[in-house]
């Protein structure tokens, strides 16, 4: 038989591991605990990502619905007329810039779209991107650009088969907006 004294830190011993094995397994368990909430944040930001990226292509897509879609690009006609900077400031809050045409083809294409939505004798301010690739001034009749510092924004009109026209910015006129298509 044992003496008592034996007994006692034997149970004394195996509380002390028992104790350091809970403890083992508690720091185990919440290292492995952490490592999941952070693979669970890493999942919720993925999440977050895509669902941002399904908005924009679903704005993108009520854009293209609403407007027309053509090659690389949508454009969404605002009829209501407004100064240059005020056009260009509404565009811009709803993710596009104002249109500027890159090509005959893409110019011809506005100017259709204008004349549909805006109307046969319609003018919209196009955007200044820079460098200006492809120019379309109205040079037969005048000799545009003709305004010097007094006229710094440029219009497309419809009465001149889509030929542009150099204006004083403050005037007000309809605008189409473009959205670029990833
Ligand atoms: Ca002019």
């Amino acid at each position: 038989m044992m003496a008592p004294w034996v007994e006692t830190y034997r149970l004394r011993g195996g509380d002390i591991i028992m104790r350091s094995l809970c403890h083992v397994t508690k720091g185990a368990k919440s290292d492995s605990n952490s490592a999941a909430i952070e693979e669970l944040k890493k999942q919720i930001e993925q999440i977050a990502q895509d669902l941002n990226l399904l908005k924009e292509q679903e704005a993108l897509q009520t854009v293209c619905l609403k407007g027309i879609k053509i090659p690389g690009k949508c454009f969404l006609a605002d009829t209501t007329k407004k100064s240059f900077h005020a056009s260009n400031d509404d565009c811009t809050a709803k993710g596009g810039t104002l249109s500027s045409p890159l090509s005959g083809d893409e110019n011809d294409q506005l100017y259709n779209y204008v004349q549909q939505t805006v109307g046969p004798e319609g003018h919209i301010w196009l955007g200044t991107g820079s460098p200006i690739r492809f120019k379309n001034w109205e040079s037969e009749i005048t000799h545009h650009p003709d305004g010097g510092r007094g006229q710094n924004c440029a219009i497309l009109s419809s009465t001149a088969n889509g030929k542009w026209f150099d204006e004083d910015c403050r005037g007000e006129k309809a605008s189409v907006c473009q959205f670029n298509i990833v």
